[in-house]
């Protein structure tokens, strides 16, 4: 049976990722890793503690499990990269050059790498932001993404490694907690919200910013890593898109269940990270190359985070 490696699994889209490849593939086959953990949430299988800046200790592991496709998902969100450039260039990067060039030199079946629409800096159309619109990121999380995705290209045509990527939007799920991003207030905001807290927005109420849940992301993820190489003519990264939301706009769809819910406006450096991304994305090429649509709009998305946060987190579990 053929082994699959995660990275970064106990992050935002590995948690969920981790436990969707485990019901696929099975438990065995799914070889979780992070820098630390592993937590409570990602079910059981096999774990290792792997930082992916240490090329031997990731090749150790890949020989070990005779792993032939890996998803490469650790990495520094926006809003702790701004903080510690130096810190998110060397992992962002150095982690991605290490998976590329073992998958080179092991011929892995495939790798998967995460990108993000932080690709995307202020001189990009602002809405519908076509899939070449123009890259000239304001964030070195958004630099190091685009550099990736330039060195996934070049991996693919000189030495035909079969890399896959996404451009995803904020991602929202109610496994993990907030991770550095500068769209993880729209995950936060439901924590609030049912501990009954009045929420403390960093970005301006009407800062509109593209968002998938998680389950949609998870969708994504899986059916470009099943489809055929022949379908795929981007090799960069795609666009995909589903919801498009401002904290104006998410705080109206939980106050509909959640009446008595408050939100206030105290924008900080993150309102300026968010000023540069597209308001919404034009994904028509996901859609041609391999049929990619999403399920969930905000108030179906609204209506699940409000019912499986609480399910999920025992009380005092919470640590951020
Ligand atoms: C972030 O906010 O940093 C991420 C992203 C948009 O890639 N969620």
């Amino acid at each position: 049976m053929k082994k699959i490696l995660i990275t970064g699994a106990c992050g935002q889209l590995g948690s969920e990722l981790t436990a969707e490849l485990r019901s696929i593939h099975g438990e065995d086959n799914v070889i979780a890793s992070d820098i630390t953990g592993p937590n409570d949430h990602i079910g059981s299988g096999p774990y290792e503690k792997v930082d992916v800046m240490d090329r031997d200790r990731l090749e150790e592991v890949i020989d070990s499990y005779e792993v032939s496709t890996v998803y490469h998902l650790a990495a520094l969100l926006s809003a702790k990269a701004e903080q510690n450039i130096d810190f998110a260039w060397k992992l962002n990067i150095d982690g991605l050059l290490n998976v590329l060039k073992i998958a080179k030199e092991r011929s892995l079946e495939k790798v998967f790498w995460p990108s993000s629409i932080a690709v995307f800096g202020p001189d990009a159309r602002k809405r519908k932001t076509p899939q070449e619109s123009a890259c000239n990121p304001a964030t070195v999380y958004g630099i190091s993404k685009l550099a990736g995705e330039q060195w996934c290209s070049y991996f693919h045509r000189k030495f035909g490694v079969d890399v896959r990527s996404i451009r995803y939007p904020g991602l929202i799920g109610y496994k993990s907690l907030p991770g550095g991003g500068t769209t993880d207030y729209a995950v936060d905001i439901y924590h609030k919200a049912l501990d009954g807290e009045t929420f403390n927005c960093f970005l301006n109420k009407d800062t509109k910013l593209p968002m998938m849940y998680m389950r949609d992301a998870v969708k994504a993820t899986i059916e470009l890593m099943n489809v055929d190489s022949e379908r795929i003519s981007v090799r960069t990264s795609y666009n995909v898109s589903a919801i498009s939301f401002s904290p104006e706009e998410i705080a109206a769809s939980i106050k509909e269940r959640v009446p008595e819910f408050r939100i206030d406006y105290n924008p900080d450096y993150r309102q300026q990270i968010a000023g540069s991304w597209p308001d919404s994305i034009d994904d028509s090429v996901a859609r041609k190359d391999w049929g990619w649509q999403p399920d969930f709009d905000l108030e179906r998305m609204t209506g699940d985070m409000l019912r499986h946060v609480p399910e999920f987190w025992k009380e005092g579990e919470k640590v951020e």
